[in-house]
């Protein structure tokens, strides 16, 4: 029944564009360019608070980066969906948010310590304020590449991987050591990220962007019955 669909699809896509299936080879390479590119997005201030915390949805993709990955050092970007956010210090703590479908979520701080001014710290809410998970400092192996100050197998930069058992709307609050993280989006005891520091947080969990692997199977489906449409006619 799908595949029926699809087929008819594919093939009033074809017809249109009858004698231009180099179009259509083309149209998928710039697809699969766009989608190899990486997703850095900027903090976008006041996130101060988690009522004000900058909702991240819409960055979210599969594109390869060597700074992410699981507690096991894996590299998850090509089948994790991510978002890279680039965080900088101004005297206020960072809030974010996103919507997850649930499952193996990551949040991945990387290069804080690289001015010697943000030793980071991370905590993770459900949006009913409830405090999942928070770290301070991480294995330097945790999460890829990108942890940039080693001391002893251990780094400064910040690192949580948890399992969300529902789907929803996640917080995620950024300081440096010593804050304190509390229920109900609580952020306290000074370690407001100061002016000149600046950190890489990335936030990979499942989201409703579809994978690269379908994107490509449906584009080979469209080309592969343009070349059989092309051979009957
Ligand atoms: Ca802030
Ligand atoms: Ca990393
Ligand atoms: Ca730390």
């Amino acid at each position: 029944m799908t595949f029926k669909f699809l087929k008819i699809i594919g093939i009033g896509f074809i017809m249109s564009v009858k004698k231009s299936v180099p179009l259509l080879f083309a149209g998928f390479i710039a697809l699969h360019t766009s989608a190899a590119m990486a997703s850095f997005i900027s903090e976008i201030e006041a996130n101060n608070t988690g009522a004000s915390a900058q909702n991240v949805d819409g960055n979210f993709d599969f594109a390869f980066s060597a700074d992410i990955g699981d507690v096991s050092g894996i590299n998850t970007s090509t089948s994790l969906s991510h978002v890279s956010i680039l965080g900088t210090g101004d005297g206020s703590y960072d809030f974010y948010s996103f919507t997850s479908l649930g499952g193996q979520t990551i949040l991945d701080i990387d290069y804080g310590w690289a001015g010697g001014l943000m030793d980071t710290m991370i905590a993770i809410w459900h949006s009913d304020g409830n405090l999942l998970m928070s770290n301070d400092d991480s294995r330097f192996s945790d999460g890829a590449g990108g942890s940039n100050w080693d001391y002893g197998g251990l780094s400064y930069d910040s690192f949580v991987q948890l399992n969300l058992v529902s789907s929803g709307r996640y917080f995620v609050g950024v300081c440096r050591y010593e804050c304190s993280f509390g229920d109900g989006f609580s952020l306290t005891d000074g370690g407001e990220p100061q002016a000149g520091a600046d950190y890489t947080l990335h936030i990979s969990t499942a989201t409703s962007v579809p994978e690269p692997s379908i994107i490509a199977l449906l584009g080979l489906g469209l080309v592969g019955l343009g070349f059989a449409r092309r051979r009957q006619s």
